[in-house]
């Protein structure tokens, strides 16, 4: 059985307590039951993770370019929160390991303020959906197994 793996980055921690108009009232908790289900519904094990740090978002990457090599992994779902529309390192990380990846946002960034209109991640993803709230990361479970 192949792994997803799911990465979140800065303040994800937080959801579902401030900004519910934005971000929706679950909890961090309750996205990764909904991916456990997602996952369990597409044949993968679910590995999920959340870090506020950078670096770390990196080192994740770099495990998941020697699972994909290794054919242990199907490919990975980021949100990288803030860091997509500032991190030129998860982008070479991203590039660097050739894995399959998909970014998603929860809200819509395009609909919201011009800062979050550019993202370093989109050119280094194979697929990138946002705005569909926390069901978007069943929908991307299910891009990542039809790649
Ligand atoms: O829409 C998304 O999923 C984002 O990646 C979320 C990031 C934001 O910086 C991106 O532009 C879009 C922010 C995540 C922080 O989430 C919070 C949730 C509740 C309370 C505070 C922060």
């Amino acid at each position: 059985m192949k792994t997803a793996l799911i990465l979140n980055g800065p303040n994800l921690n937080l959801l579902g307590t401030r900004e519910p108009a934005v971000y929706g009232t679950h909890t961090l908790a309750d996205v990764q039951a909904l991916c456990e289900t997602a996952c369990a519904s597409h044949g993968f094990a679910l590995d999920f993770r959340q870090s506020n740090h950078e670096g770390e978002l990196v080192e994740w990457l770099h495990e998941a370019g020697r699972m994909h090599a290794a054919g242990q992994l199907a490919g990975v779902i980021l949100n990288a929160g803030a860091y997509t529309h500032t991190s030129v390192a998860l982008h070479d990380a991203i590039k660097g390991t050739g894995v399959p990846l998909i970014e998603l946002h929860i809200s819509n960034v395009h609909a919201r303020e011009p800062f979050r209109h550019h993202s370093f991640i989109s050119p280094a993803a194979k697929a990138v959906m946002a705005g569909f709230g926390v069901q978007g990361y069943a929908l991307a479970v299910a891009g990542l197994a039809g790649l």
